[in-house]
């Protein structure tokens, strides 16, 4: 179907971006041009405002530096130097360049990434993998964001939504663990402020000091990656003074006698020990939680980031059963909503059409996998990158652009800007943003589903990311009708309209009002749990993890995965403290002795690196900080504003000092997103990060990160 697009007119749109929020937009045409953004005020989520990264979402469409054509480089790689192509040749190229490559290395010797530039459900995470499942590529396997922390989740209370965030304000006790709301879900915040006004209280637990923590009635500082410790204790404290909701835990749990009787060691004692809070509060805040029902956790994606972070969720995951927090609206915990959608992955991932036992590698590796670091035959000769900007928020930055560099690696990159590793292109090929195109969004913070319509014409030469795997599918011969299905068929397809979560939801539906409240009971009444009925094989909370039976868990998801990324170790069934691998450390692996921790976590005004080339946005964030305590600061003779460098065996940034007690003592923090083109020495945060993937999922490690600073 084709639309005509009206010169005037306020379009339904939603957000694009990899956030919690996907807000509903209302895009405001004039002339046949976008003038302006605003957030959907009948929205019960969006509230009708957008965030600093969006609310002028007009100036990434408009901006001069969007690709709209696609280009040839025409100097060497790196130095963003291209000419102007046609369509034609640009896609004649690819087919030529990977038939050569296919009859010489095979097809594993291309390699796709992608993640999240853009999270529809027509152009976003899974856009490629039919196309590159049939060519036979390697499988980019994408533990990017929250596998980690997902994995545990589901092996503890399965697929579930868990909680309405919306129900929050029925709290009496909130803890945001690992959280950032007031930058990374932002539109929770309202909840949470809400049942503060009722009389809840909040308790943040973060090393940083933050625009949320500020917000906190108690804010709690734990060494970077301990937080199992802490969980651990909490639960040692709860089952100690007898605080447990037996009858909840009779009746909907697994493994409880076991999970008593193993964290008897797991002392607020201990606890203090290896997370540096007290031990009285650790018993405190046992206590609260417990007394005070409902009392609810929101867990960030940022817990997951170190050695045990997976560990972490296991064990936190394990507390609202204990106290029988699931029982009432406003109680339980909330990870992911994202397992409410009936989002049909299979059919848009279409696994069926790889071969079984094609070479997986893990996104986390690229550096290595383009320098040989892998020992892997065939070596990848060709590198196609869509939605993604690896060099920036993929770790071993330097290797990484080794890779990039190679004479003999045909790079593709997909993108809407000359972002870092655009610059290592050998073929751009231009992309549109979410105005020019039509998707429909799922979310992973709230229970609506939001229906984007384009609202004006593509930019230049630009396509979306389904036309582009469209173009491809021709040029590389395959006449499947599949490979041709328009975006308006894949948005129909893509959801199971028969399941019980959306009934009364239409198209039409949709197309009149922008978005739809998924077919569940209402925030008021949202206790999915009250009476157990858990998506795990037991149906029941399982302390004990029947998943972790094999030692080995995948998470059977649309991520693209493999058992590869499990480091080895058996999975115990019970959650179980792992201490930081480098991070204040005394017996640190061998090369990562240094003596401070850091983080990159995110920042206000980007979007992971979208935004970073922005002047809006650049302008909010300045340049590239270091946040360092005075006692670190003091001993390296640094002051604020200072220019630092920060230092590992993996390599060095530069960035300016800013000197107080935001970073505890040991730790510094150095937010993510500052492009690489734009920093002090060519590098950023990410060229420190290590490539070490925690316990479980594939889940990164950055907050799990020894460094040294000195003075420039
Ligand atoms: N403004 C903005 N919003 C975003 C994004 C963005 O880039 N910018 N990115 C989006 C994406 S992709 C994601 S995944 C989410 C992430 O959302 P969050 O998880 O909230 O994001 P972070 O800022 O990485 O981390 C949150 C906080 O966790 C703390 N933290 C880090 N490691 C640990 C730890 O080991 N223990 C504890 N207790 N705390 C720790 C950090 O200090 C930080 O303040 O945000 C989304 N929203
Ligand atoms: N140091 C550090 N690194 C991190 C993290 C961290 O907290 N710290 N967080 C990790 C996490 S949680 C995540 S989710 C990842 C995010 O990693 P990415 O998903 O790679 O995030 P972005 O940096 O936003 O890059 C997305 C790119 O896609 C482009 N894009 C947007 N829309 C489209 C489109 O429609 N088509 C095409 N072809 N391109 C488009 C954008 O211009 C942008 O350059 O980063 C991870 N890396
Ligand atoms: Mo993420």
């Amino acid at each position: 179907m084709t639309r005509t697009l009206a010169q005037d007119a306020t379009v339904l749109g939603a957000c694009p971006h990899d956030c919690p929020d996907t807000c509903s937009m209302l895009v405001k045409v004039e002339n046949g041009k976008v003038t302006g953004v605003q957030g959907n005020p009948a929205h019960p989520f969006t509230q009708g405002r957008l965030c600093a990264k969006t609310s002028h979402y007009q100036e990434r469409v408009y901006h001069p530096e969007r690709l709209l054509y696609p280009m040839r480089r025409s100097g060497p790689k790196g130095t963003g130097t291209f000419e102007r192509i046609s369509w034609d040749e640009a896609l004649a190229t690819i087919g030529e360049r990977w038939r050569t490559i296919i009859d010489t290395d095979g097809p594993t010797a291309i390699l796709p990434y992608s993640y999240l530039g853009t999270q529809g459900i027509v152009n976003g995470l899974t856009v490629g993998d039919p196309f590159f499942n049939k060519l036979g590529a390697t499988i980019s396997e994408r533990t990017f964001c929250d596998s980690g922390a997902s994995t545990a989740y589901v092996m503890t209370v399965g697929p579930t939504p868990g909680m309405d965030p919306e129900s929050l304000v029925h709290s009496r006790f909130i803890i945001l663990w690992a959280c950032n709301v007031l930058s990374t879900n932002a539109h929770l915040w309202p909840f949470i402020d809400t049942a503060r006004r009722n009389g809840a209280k909040l308790v943040v637990i973060d090393p940083v000091k933050t625009g949320t923590t500020a917000m906190a009635d108690l804010h709690l500082r734990p060494r970077p990656g301990t937080d199992a410790a802490l969980a651990l204790a909490m639960i040692h404290v709860i089952i100690r003074e007898g605080r447990v909701d037996r009858d909840y835990v009779d009746r909907h749990t697994i493994g409880f006698d076991e999970l008593s009787a193993h964290v008897a060691a797991y002392t607020p004692a201990f606890a203090a020990a290896e997370t540096g809070i007290d031990a009285e509060v650790i018993r405190n805040l046992a206590r609260d939680y417990a007394s005070a029902q409902p009392s609810a956790i929101r867990i960030g994606v940022a817990i997951e980031r170190s050695a045990g972070g997976g560990q972490v969720v296991r064990a936190i995951a394990c507390l609202p059963a204990l106290v029988g927090a699931w029982r009432r609206p406003g109680g339980g915990l909330l990870q992911l909503p994202l397992w409410a959608f009936p989002v049909r992955w299979d059919r848009l991932h279409r696994a069926d059409l790889a071969t079984p036992g094609t070479r997986v590698i893990n996104q986390w590796k690229l550096g290595a996998a383009l320098t040989g670091g892998l020992d892997r035959e065939p070596p990848i000769r060709a590198l196609f990158v869509y939605n993604s900007n690896p060099l920036v928020v993929a770790p071993d930055q330097l290797r990484l652009q080794q890779g990039l560099a190679r004479e003999d690696l045909f790079t593709v990159v997909s993108e809407q800007f000359m972002t870092d590793t655009a610059r290592y292109a050998d073929l751009l090929l231009p992309a549109t943003t979410q105005v020019e195109q039509d998707d429909l969004m799922f979310s992973w913070g709230h229970l609506y589903l939001s229906l984007n319509r384009q609202a004006v014409p593509a930019q230049g030469e630009a396509i979306s990311n389904a036309e582009l795997f469209r173009r491809l599918a021709t040029v590389m011969g395959y006449d499947d009708p599949f490979f041709q299905r328009s975006d308006e068929t894949i948005l129909r397809e893509s959801l199971d309209w028969d399941a019980p979560s959306m009934q009364g939801i239409t198209m039409e539906l949709l197309d009149t009002q922008g978005y739809a409240r998924l077919n569940l009971p209402a925030a008021d009444v949202f206790a999915l749990h009250a009476d157990g009925g858990f998506p795990t094989p037991s149906g029941k909370v399982e302390m004990k993890a029947s998943m972790a039976a094999g030692g080995n868990f995948v998470l059977p998801t649309f991520r693209q995965g493999s058992n590869e990324h499990q480091d080895g170790s058996p999975v115990p069934a019970l959650p179980t403290y792992r201490p930081p691998r480098e991070s204040g450390v005394a017996d640190a692996a061998p090369g990562t002795r240094y003596p401070l921790a850091m983080m990159s976590p995110k920042s206000h005004s980007f979007l992971n690196s979208s935004y970073g080339n922005l002047r809006r946005q650049a302008v909010r964030e300045g340049e590239q900080k270091l946040f360092i305590n005075p006692a670190d600061a003091g001993a390296r003779g640094i002051r604020s504003d200072d220019l630092v460098r920060v230092r590992n065996a993996r390599g060095a940034f530069v960035a300016v000092a800013k000197v107080g007690d935001e970073a505890m003592p040991g730790v510094v923090i150095a937010p993510m997103g500052h492009w690489l083109a734009r920093s002090r020495a060519q590098a950023t945060p990410a060229a420190l990060n290590p490539t070490v993937l925690g316990d479980l999922g594939g889940a990164p490690t950055f907050s799990d990160n020894a460094v040294e600073v000195e003075l420039v």
